[in-house]
């Protein structure tokens, strides 16, 4: 996953040993002071690298990681990548248990994670099982806390597979994001060979729209298995969002204040991208308001999710909510999957 995580970065960092931290430790604050970020703000991230690079040693054996500076809109930011090929975090919601407080247990992986979401403007989690796990963290140069949201991949295989079918990505563009998750016809590696290429045809047209990259998907995909879509971009400016999908695969926008808007596709764009079907895709338009909740799932989870119910489980980290469905809500038959997405409290 490392190779598909960090694809367009040459300039690696390797967590091998304890030695690597020092030197990470060095490159992320000549970076964040190159930058301009407060003298407060460059340790704070150089804590937080060196809490992802421990992680990485302690449950992958190391990793890889990535420093540079990056653009959200007209704002400045550091952002820090940490790719690892280990078995994907299985205990995220106990290891940041007090939230972005500081847990007792110092030394801990609990410690560690805790203090990367606490020390940091944004973070970003893309975690799958057998697979590995890719942290995505942001700190601004004079800050909006966050920009705008915080995203979480999870994936889980079929019970009796190792690597899961589906697959999803989550884009940052020029005006916002690009966000989909695909669900490979069946279980296995020939699922995940159908999903796979769907990510990787759309990586490149994250700009294109939704239902001609269906259409265009139901093409490329002839000669797999074919698969299940869920597409969903974010404009910042206008808080548009656009949802479409294809086959048996859903999502849902929860709302602060009212329950949620679903856009499952089964009624109306039934059938396999990829098996030259006639699709009438219809594109949800949607406009976003603050501490929305947005998922995208694949069909080993239960097509409504009732997480209006909870509350207060929709003002946490999306990995967490992520981390939730997977163990609540899954249908234990199938590869599971969802993407989530937390719009800021303020917009
Ligand atoms: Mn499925």
């Amino acid at each position: 996953m490392i190779e598909f995580w960090l694809k367009e970065y040459a300039d690696r960092l390797l967590v091998r040993d304890e030695a690597s931290l020092s030197r990470i430790r060095q490159c992320v604050r000549d970076e964040a002071q190159r930058t301009g970020l407060s003298p407060e703000s460059v340790e704070e991230l150089a804590i937080v690298a060196t809490e992802l690079a421990r992680n990485q040693l302690r449950h992958a054996g190391g990793g890889r990681m990535v420093c540079r500076t990056c653009r959200r809109g007209e704002a400045e930011a550091i952002e820090l990548l940490a790719a690892d090929n280990g078995k994907g975090l299985n205990d995220f919601t106990a290891s940041v248990q007090d939230d972005r407080k500081p847990s007792r247990t110092e030394g801990s992986m609990g410690e560690g994670l805790a203090s990367v979401l606490r020390l940091s403007d944004e973070v970003h989690v893309d975690t799958r099982e057998n697979e590995g796990t890719l942290f995505t963290v942001l700190k601004y140069r004079d800050r909006p806390k966050t920009f705008g949201y915080e995203s979480a991949i999870m994936t889980a295989p079929h019970p009796d597979e190792q690597k899961s079918g589906d697959s999803a990505l989550f884009v940052e563009t020029e005006s916002g994001f690009f966000a989909v998750v695909v669900d490979g016809v069946g279980h296995g590696a020939e699922a995940r060979k159908a999903a796979n290429r769907a990510v990787a045809f759309l990586r490149s047209r994250t700009d294109q729209a939704l239902d001609t990259l269906i259409e265009s998907c139901d093409r490329e995909l002839r000669d797999t298995r074919g698969a299940a879509l869920m597409l969903a971009r974010y404009d910042r400016r206008s808080r548009q969002l656009e949802t479409a999908g294809a086959g048996d695969i859903f999502g849902e926008l929860h709302c602060a204040s009212e329950s949620a808007r679903h856009f499952s596709v089964s009624q109306r764009s039934l059938g396999v991208v990829g098996a030259e079907t006639r699709w009438h895709i219809v594109i949800d338009k949607l406009e976003v308001s603050a501490g929305s909740v947005l998922v995208l799932h694949s069909d080993g989870l239960k097509s409504r999710l009732e997480l209006h119910e909870h509350r207060n489980l929709l003002r946490k980290h999306p990995a967490i909510i992520a981390e939730h469905l997977l163990k609540h809500c899954s249908r234990g038959t199938d590869d599971a999957s969802a993407l989530v997405v937390r719009f800021a409290n303020r917009l």
